[in-house]
C-alpha cells in the first residue's frame, strides 16, 4: 500500500511570506512575524473548532466541564487567541477586532508599526450545525510613531498592505494577499503546516452562481429584485445556480473559486447592510480585487469608504467583475 505523497521541497506559508519578504530590500521582516503569529491563531482556532462538538458534550459555553475547566464560547476564545498572538508578536500598535467595542490598545514597550482589524471567527452562529466558519482580518501600517489611536484604525481599504481569510471547512485553508496576488495554503493536520496549494488564485471574469439571502427579497431595494429576478428567467439567458450559506467566509470562497456574485445589500431593516466595513468587507473586497474581481457598495470601491466609525456596516456587491458590473448598471439605471 503505496503511502501518501510526501513532497521534500513543499511550500510552507512560513517559506512563502520569508519569499515575498525577500523581494522587498527594506523589508524588516516585521510583516513576517506578524503573519506567522496569525498563523499560529488560526491552527489552534482550527483544532478548537473540530473539537468543539467533543469539547461541549462535557459542559456548554460558559460553564465547567468535568475536569473543572472553563469551556469557552468558541468566538471568545478565538477573539483571545487573535489578541495573544498578535500582541505577542511585537509587531502591532493597534487592534480593532468584531468582539471589542472599542480599539485593543498595545503597550509601549510591545507596540509595532501594524494594525490588524479582525473578525475572530465570522458566522459562529453556524457552528452548531457543524457549518463553515471563518476568520478574517485586514493589515494597515501606522506611519509615524505617535500613540496610536482610532483615527489609525479608521483607514480605507484602499491603504491595506495585507489581508487574508481562514476557512474552517471539509478542510481549513488559509487564502492571503500581501499586494500582489492572492494564493492558498491548506493545513496539513498531520505536520500542522500550511501548505501552498492555490498558486495565484484568480477569479473568473463572470461565473453562473449568485449569492444573498432571499428571505429578505420583501425588505429590498427595486433594483436588487430586477437583478435577481433576471438570474433566475430563462428569457434572460441560462438562469444561474442560487447558493448561499450564510457564513461570509464560505460564501466569497466559493466566490473566487468558481466565480459569480455575493451580495449583502443594504435592507430597509438595515439601511447599510449588515457586514461590517474594517474586518469583513474591507479584507474581503482586498482580496477578491487582488485576484481580479470586483468590491462595491453599490456607488464607489469598497476600498474606498472613509470608515468614520470601527463597526460601521456596509452594503458589498463581490464577485467576478462583469457580475458585480451588471447589478451595478441596474442599481444606476433605478437611480437616474
Ligand atoms: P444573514 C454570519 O452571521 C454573518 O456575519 C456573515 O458571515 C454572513 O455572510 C452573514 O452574517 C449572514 O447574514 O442575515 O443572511 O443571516
Amino acid at each position: 500500500m503505496g503511502s501518501q505523497a510526501i513532497d521534500s521541497n513543499c511550500i510552507t506559508l512560513t517559506r512563502f511570506v520569508l519569499n515575498e519578504q525577500k523581494k522587498v530590500p527594506t523589508a524588516t521582516g516585521d510583516l513576517t512575524q506578524l503573519l506567522n503569529s496569525i498563523q499560529t491563531a488560526v491552527k489552534v482556532i482550527s483544532s478548537a473548532v473540530r473539537r468543539a462538538g467533543i469539547t461541549k458534550l462535557f459542559g456548554t459555553a460558559g460553564e465547567t466541564n468535568v475536569q473543572g475547566e472553563e469551556v469557552k464560547k468558541l468566538d471568545v476564545l478565538a477573539n483571545e487567541l487573535f489578541i495573544n498572538t498578535l500582541k505577542s508578536s511585537l509587531t502591532v500598535g493597534l487592534l480593532v477586532s468584531e468582539e471589542n467595542e472599542t480599539v485593543i490598545e498595545i503597550e509601549l514597550e510591545n507596540r509595532g508599526k501594524y494594525i490588524v482589524s479582525f473578525d475572530p471567527l465570522d458566522g459562529s452562529s453556524n457552528i452548531d450545525c457543524l457549518v463553515s466558519i471563518g476568520s478574517i482580518f485586514a493589515i494597515t501600517k501606522k506611519d509615524d510613531n505617535s500613540k496610536p489611536g482610532i483615527k489609525d484604525a479608521l483607514q480605507p481599504g484602499n491603504k491595506i498592505v495585507a489581508a487574508g481569510y481562514a476557512l474552517y471547512g471539509s478542510a481549513t485553508m488559509l487564502v492571503l494577499s500581501i499586494g500582489s496576488g492572492v494564493n492558498g495554503f491548506m493545513l496539513d493536520p498531520y505536520i500542522g503546516e500550511f501548505i501552498l496549494t492555490d498558486q495565484g488564485m484568480r477569479i473568473p471574469d463572470k461565473g453562473q452562481i449568485y449569492s444573498i439571502n432571499e428571505g429578505y427579497t420583501h425588505l429590498w431595494d427595486e433594483a436588487i429584485k430586477e437583478y435577481v429576478q433576471n438570474k433566475k428567467d430563462p428569457a434572460k439567458g441560462k438562469p444561474y445556480n442560487a447558493r448561499y450559506v450564510g457564513s461570509m467566509v464560505a460564501d466569497v470562497h466559493r466566490t473566487i473559486k468558481y466565480g459569480g456574485i455575493f451580495v449583502y445589500p443594504a435592507t430597509k431593516q438595515s439601511p447599510k447592510g449588515k457586514l461590517r466595513l474594517l474586518y469583513e468587507c474591507n479584507p474581503m473586497a482586498y482580496i477578491v480585487t487582488q485576484a481580479g474581481g470586483l468590491a462595491s457598495n453599490g456607488e464607489i470601491s469598497i476600498l474606498d469608504i472613509v470608515p468614520t466609525g470601527l463597526h460601521e456596516r456596509s452594503p458589498i456587491f463581490l464577485g467576478s467583475k462583469d457580475d458585480v458590473n451588471e447589478i451595478l448598471g441596474i442599481i444606476k439605471k433605478h437611480k437616474s
